[in-house]
């Protein structure tokens, strides 16, 4: 298993542990774009967004909202990003479904 974020969900890499059910964990990113900047990732491996199935995107599409409140109420922030990146072409560094939950606040520069 050379996955970073399989080895999160197996407990070998600790992680900052924000969220869990029997499908998604999230967990505060290590390289944050805002404060509680947060990764919600499916416990089942797969690289690519376009190859989760209906049942595990259902799963993380369940959890999306009350990660995102919960991260907004953390934070106080404005609003949020939350965004995937799939592929590298797109940006993804880490091959393993992961969705960015970024506080945002007004004027804040974080993306232009
Ligand atoms: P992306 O470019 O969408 O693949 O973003 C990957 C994110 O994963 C990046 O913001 C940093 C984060 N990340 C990478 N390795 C680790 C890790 O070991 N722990 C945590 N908490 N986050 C990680």
């Amino acid at each position: 298993m050379d996955c970073v974020f399989c080895k999160i969900i197996a407990g070998q890499i600790p992680c900052s542990k924000v969220y869990e059910d029997d499908n998604v964990l999230a967990f505060m990113d290590i390289n944050p774009l805002a404060e509680y900047h947060t990764l919600v990732i499916p416990k089942e491996h797969f690289e690519f967004l376009w190859d989760c199935p209906a049942e595990l995107s259902a799963a993380i599409g369940s959890a999306l909202p009350k990660i995102s409140r919960a991260v907004q109420k953390a934070s106080g922030s404005d609003g949020c990003n939350v965004l995937n990146n799939n592929a590298s072409a797109a940006g993804q560094a880490v091959p393993h479904i992961h969705f960015h939950i970024i506080p945002r606040f007004e004027n804040d520069g974080v993306f232009t």
